[in-house]
């Protein structure tokens, strides 16, 4: 072995060369690593023993792409394409040698080798849409002229990684290699190439998929058409479909030239600079600062959950999913059996789309036990209720749980409004009490509120963010205030809205800005698929709110046919005139004065308030740091991941310009905007949200 520089190693095997990479985590393409594997390709060349080259890398992955954090600097080291042009133009084959994941860069390093061997696990991909932007190193070229137009399109819009063995059948693998001698094995495929004199195949030089498709010229219309909702608002997949139909209709080098001038639009856009922002925040979220790192995480292997209403259900699904037993417990027979059926039902029609098998239904349902008696909980590691939101009721129900559950258990409230400390305070381990907050419904939804108690210990915060990535949750760890970050956040959304509709916005225009803006939905059309008549009762209902009015009128929401829209029979929305009417009639009654309301002061509105109380959020330390704030907002609430989050956006349109109109709507409507001091004292010393330091 010669070892050329701190990344890169060379070794010689009869006749063939081995440069493996080495560097950690991820070998990701660094300006060190593209320099290594230059030179060490020039001196196999120039070496007149080295007749075949394998490439692959040390640790836990072949290399997972360019690397990021380098994007947005100077230029330095050999760039990719020198190094991929090295590679290609070898007289010499090369082989790639892949474990681990090969993604974005990685992979188009691979797409220009010779030939391709992985291991089973290995996966392979062109991630580079899911951080706003497009293979840029030749993938939108080459992929298609490997694998097909249908399958790279959606290879690489999609963002997903696909298996060996599904690589293989796909033509962009030549060989799998045994899981633990990846090393030998390419080394035997590099002599057999030699021995047999197989051609150097270059991925550029092949035609006859790109012919396919050229026979089907609506190949790129029905592609568009059928995927027009998924990437609606996203900049970087109608890019990767342009290349590709570069590719199709292009000499080789003009497709490379127009790929490269894509990738650099979307690189400077700020579509990629949210999204690679969101990349590194949603890594983040797992740090904690202050917390001790010899904190003990408690094994949890039995869940108890109370309550089997819908979110009970849904969460006891987590832990099934994932293998970990879970006790259900019911007050009342007929409530418990009707959780139970939903539960097999949800696992039904998860089957019926052909995404669990029958046999894995059983699987999980045998995991499930249930009774009418919380005693049945004494044994199980952690407790996590999801009943009524009522004080009285949690507190007395966590008395009991103190007094049952084992003294190592955790015990967990679902809740998403209550006093947290309140609640532990009703026992006598509130080390032990924990907020998870689960969105709804609660086996779809990724994001976790994990709320930490003024007493909660380090290995019950350790334990339970260790579990919510066991369960595939993103966690956020968030401190004791009303409605925590997400539903606090929202609540600011939510007032503006309505006192916009009593100034004159109509509830589909103010619904329209904010689908515009991105969101899957606004915020009427929202209440409407929940139910208007969540927390309503007829019997206490008085007309005194619009919503009440409209419950009263059995305008519930989309499952009564009409609610703030009227619906048809496919569940279309429509603006109703009647809706209209009872809207400005409320308005007048209230004597409120209607006026034009613009759309920009409609996202304004909504949106900087939000902003503002972010900021409050992280001056009482009640969130980590912004970014944390950005992840909840972008996995619970639908905020569009291009636009990073609420407070990257705030940093993106400049906080004096958010503070310059929350000051602005503070005089002309009243307190409900004073400016954060937070906010005020970011803008006072230039600072933006991301200059501050993580909080304790
Ligand atoms: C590209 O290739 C553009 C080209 O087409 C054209 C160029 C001209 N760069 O996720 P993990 C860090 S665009 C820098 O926790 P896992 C990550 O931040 C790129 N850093 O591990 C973390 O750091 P820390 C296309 C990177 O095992 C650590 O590595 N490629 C990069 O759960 C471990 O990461 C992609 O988009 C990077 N490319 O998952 C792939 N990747 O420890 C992006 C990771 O300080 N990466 N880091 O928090 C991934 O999908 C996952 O990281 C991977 C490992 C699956 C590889």
């Amino acid at each position: 072995m010669v070892t050329i520089n701190s990344v890169t190693s060379l070794g010689n095997m009869d006749g063939v060369a081995v440069i493996a990479i080495d560097s950690p985590p991820v070998n990701a393409l660094s300006a060190l690593v593209r320099d290594g594997i230059f030179s060490a390709m020039q001196q196999a060349l120039s070496d007149p023993l080295v007749k075949a080259v394998v490439l692959r890398c040390e640790g836990r992955t072949f290399f997972a792409g360019a690397d990021i954090t380098e994007f947005g600097k100077p230029p330095a080291g050999a760039s990719l394409a020198e190094v991929q042009k090295i590679l290609e133009e070898s007289p010499k084959p090369v082989i790639a040698a892949i474990h681990g994941t090969a993604l974005g860069g990685g992979l188009e390093v691979a797409l220009v080798c010779h030939y391709r061997i992985a291991v089973p696990t290995a996966r392979l991909g062109l991630p580079e849409v899911n951080i706003g932007l497009l293979p840029g190193a030749g993938g939108t070229q080459r992929l298609p002229r490997l694998v097909g137009v249908e399958v790279a399109l959606e290879m690489m819009t999609a963002g997903t990684h696909i298996q060996a063995r599904h690589a293989l059948q796909l033509g962009l693998l030549d060989q799998l290699a045994p899981e633990d001698d990846l090393n030998a094995a390419a080394i035997a495929f590099a002599r057999k190439v030699l021995d047999e004199s197989l051609p150097l195949r270059k991925v550029r030089d092949m035609g006859e998929k790109l012919e396919t498709a050229r026979a089907q010229p609506d190949i790129f219309s029905h592609f568009r058409q059928a995927n027009a909702r998924k990437f609606r608002g996203f900049q970087a997949p109608e890019k990767i479909i342009q290349c590709v139909e570069d590719a199709v209709n292009l000499p080789f080098e003009e497709g490379l030239q127009r790929e490269r001038q894509r990738f650099s639009e979307l690189l400077q856009g700020e579509q990629s600079q949210a999204q690679r922002y969101y990349f590194f925040a949603a890594r983040q979220i797992s740090q904690i600062p202050g917390l001790d790192k010899n904190a003990a995480v408690l094994p949890v292997n039995s869940v108890g959950v109370i309550g089997a209403g819908t979110m009970g259900t849904g969460i006891a699904m987590n832990f099934l999913n994932a293998g970990i037993p879970v006790h259900l417990v019911e007050t009342g027979q007929e409530a418990l059996d009707r959780g139970l059926r939903t539960i097999r039902s949800n696992y039904e029609s998860t089957a019926k789309k052909g995404r669990l098998t029958l046999e894995a239904i059983e699987q999980r349902m045998a995991l499930l036990t249930s009774s009418l008696d919380l005693a049945d909980l004494s044994e199980v590691d952690l407790v996590i209720e999801a009943v009524f939101e009522n004080m009285e009721v949690k507190k007395e129900l966590f008395s009991r749980l103190d007094r049952i559950c084992k003294a190592a258990a955790i015990l967990a409230s679902n809740t998403s409004a209550l006093d947290l400390n309140e609640i532990a305070s009703a026992t006598t381990r509130p080390e032990s009490v924990i907020g998870l907050h689960f969105f709804s419904p609660a086996n779809v939804m990724k994001l976790l509120e994990v709320v930490r108690g003024s007493k909660t210990s380090d290995s019950v915060i350790a334990t339970s963010m260790n579990l919510a990535k066991k369960i595939g949750k993103v966690a956020v760890l968030v401190g004791v205030c009303p409605g925590f970050v997400g539903n606090r956040i929202l609540g600011q959304r939510q007032r503006e809205a309505n006192a916009l509709l009593m100034e004159g916005a109509m509830p589909w225009a103010i619904d329209r800005v904010l689908y515009d803006f991105g969101f899957p939905m606004g915020p009427f059309a929202m209440s409407d698929l929940a139910g208007l008549d969540l927390g309503w009762s007829k019997e206490k209902s008085s007309s005194s709110t619009l919503r009440e009015v409209l419950c009263e009128m059995g305008r519930r929401g989309q499952k009564t046919g009409a609610g703030f829209y009227d619906y048809d029979d496919k569940r279309t929305a429509i603006p109703s005139s009647l809706v209209e009417g009872i809207i400005q009639d409320f308005a007048r009654k209230q004597g409120k004065q209607v006026r034009e309301v613009s759309d920009e002061e409609c996202l304004e509105r909504c949106i900087y308030p939000m902003i503002n109380e972010g900021a409050k959020i992280l001056d009482e330390g009640m969130a980590i740091r912004p970014s944390d704030i950005d992840v909840v907002w972008v996995n619970g609430y639908g905020w569009p991941v291009y636009r990073g989050g609420p407070m990257f956006y705030g940093d993106q349109i400049g906080l004096p310009r958010v503070l310059a109109k929350m000051q602005e709507f503070e005089s002309r409507y009243g307190p409900q905007f004073k400016p954060a001091r937070l906010l005020e004292e970011l803008v006072a010393s230039g600072r933006k949200f991301s200059d501050l330091s993580p909080a304790h």
